[in-house]
């Protein structure tokens, strides 16, 4: 059984608040060289994989059927643990990628245009009344169904590209434009080897790089046993076959096995 580091009581309210939440130190130099390594490999090939590929951004889809690099970052014990933390159940895999997003050509010229609030890609997946419920036993805290976990592969500062998140906004219905206008911007900034967690109902979008470095993430999905796999991301069974271990198995097929876990909550 998992024994190492979980969020804080801090760290899940501040999750239930803002609908995201950083823990960083989850990776190492060695390990995180392994894992870039992977990346460099791949981000240029899987055409079947690609979700956008030019100048700027190139981002490749299912990555944990590609390498077993990607997933011990993605499947690490600590991140497994804590999305357990904040989805309250068991998990099933939903999907993974990853993204490499270069400077943004107009970075000197535009800057302010490229950080306007209401010119960026806006979006998230899932409605608020279909993704948060209470937590067990402590009303301060909620769980989300569905949660994002970003892997930092370099580090964000302030002008890296870092995403933007309407805080708060995991809990409220509406457009992005409704939604603009009732939740703070933040921008997630973190050194490499964090890991950011949020929730699919919050509201995010990417933006431009506007200092000089590749910003590089990569991502994973999880939700409960009954959540549906994403668009083509089912695991092949030749990749499952080659999964040692049994609960990253389970995660990644999805729990072939009579009702579900955790229907009756610990008293
Ligand atoms: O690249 C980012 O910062 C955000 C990516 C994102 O929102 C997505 O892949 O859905």
């Amino acid at each position: 059984m998992y024994r190492g580091t979980m969020l804080t009581e801090d760290q899940l309210r501040t999750f239930s608040e803002r609908g995201w939440v950083v823990q960083p130190d989850v990776f190492d130099p060695n390990s995180l060289g392994r894992y870039q390594e992977a990346f460099d490999e791949h981000i240029d090939g899987h055409s079947e994989a690609r979700l956008q590929h030019d100048d700027i951004i190139r981002s490749i889809q299912f990555v944990v059927n590609f390498d077993v690099r990607f997933r011990d970052c993605l499947m690490a014990p600590q991140i497994i643990e804590e999305n357990r933390q904040i989805t309250g159940t068991e998990l099933k895999y939903i999907t993974s990628w990853i993204i490499s997003r270069n400077p943004a050509p107009g970075r000197y010229e535009d800057r302010n245009a490229l950080l306007a609030p209401d010119s960026q890609s806006w979006h998230r997946d899932l409605r608020p009344k279909w993704g948060i419920y209470p937590h067990d036993s402590d009303p301060r805290l909620i769980n989300s169904v569905y949660n994002n976990s970003m892997v930092l592969l370099t580090d964000i500062g302030k002008d890296d590209g870092g995403t933007l998140m309407l805080d708060g906004s995991h809990r409220i219905e509406g457009s992005w434009q409704d939604l603009l206008g009732k939740c703070d911007v933040s921008q997630l900034t973190g050194s490499a080897g964090s890991v950011v967690y949020f929730s699919e109902t919050l509201m995010h979008s990417g933006v431009a790089v506007l200092g000089e470095r590749r910003r590089d993430v990569m991502f994973i999905a999880y939700g409960p046993p009954w959540f549906k796999t994403w668009y083509r991301s089912t695991v092949p069974d030749v990749v499952l076959a080659d999964v040692s271990d049994e609960l990253q198995r389970n995660i990644l097929e999805g729990w072939d096995m009579f009702g579900y876990h955790g229907q009756h909550p610990a008293m």
